[in-house]
């Protein structure tokens, strides 16, 4: 299994966002220590593997988060597979999962599968959606939601997604105390070195996304600003 232990900063590419060969060469040589190459909507085997192969010309671990059956290409060095816990669409806890199991069968490599507790935080966004995500309400839920993932599953990742919002540090630090040896992730709305050195003194992987988009220059300033941070 990938060793993701040490990672304090990774980026998340999405496929179905067009980024310049200039661009992702910074961020792939920026000192992140991983990329997830992930999405919600409009994410295809094609359209992964381009962004895989151009990922892949540099050293970074690339790992891919598993949205949708039809775009699970092999060559990654990891695969992380999300279980929405808060989910209210009971079709998209396990069900995708069961199928995924029942096409490729024989061909899985387990021992390069992650699965990841994943609570999502933002009822804007796109997973939330998709997934009819039920509102996190207290930090005390939230705390829950993680002791379930960490003791009740033993899923070694628990991922707090705020995709596209910046999370409240309450909820998030909430989580973090319920880990036991999982490891947290934190995503959603880091747009400046501060935000992500706030997030950085409280989970131990924080994941920058949209940003990249938006301003290179911002997103690209984050790694320092995680790398000199301490969790607290
Ligand atoms: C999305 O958690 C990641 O899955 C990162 O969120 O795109 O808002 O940075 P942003």
């Amino acid at each position: 299994m990938i060793d993701f232990s040490n990672w304090r900063h990774t980026f998340k590419l999405d496929p179905d966002k067009p980024i310049e060969e200039e661009q992702l060469e910074r961020i792939c040589e920026s000192g992140t220590d991983a990329i997830i190459v992930g999405g919600t909507l409009g994410v295809t085997y094609d359209n992964t593997l381009e962004l895989m192969s151009r990922v892949r010309r540099y050293a970074v671990p690339c790992v891919l988060e598993v949205s949708n059956l039809q775009a699970i290409v092999p060559g990654f060095d990891s695969y992380f597979v999300p279980i929405v816990l808060n989910a209210g669409n009971p079709n998209v806890i396990f069900a995708p999962h069961v199928a995924a199991i029942q096409s490729f069968g024989s061909y899985i490599p387990w021992e390069e599968i992650v699965a990841e507790g994943y609570l999502v935080c933002n009822p804007d966004s796109s997973v939330a959606e998709v997934t009819q995500a039920k509102q996190i309400t207290s930090p005390e839920e939230a705390r829950a939601y993680a002791h379930t993932a960490t003791k009740l599953c033993r899923l070694p990742i628990f991922y707090v997604e705020y995709s596209g919002s910046f999370g409240e540090p309450e909820i998030v630090r909430a989580c973090m105390r319920a880990m036991d040896g999982a490891h947290l992730f934190y995503g959603g709305g880091i747009t400046s070195p501060s935000q992500a050195k706030e997030m950085a003194e409280i989970a131990d992987t924080v994941v920058v996304g949209n940003i990249i988009y938006d301003d290179s220059n911002a997103a690209l300033s984050t790694v320092e600003a995680v790398k000199n941070t301490n969790k607290k």
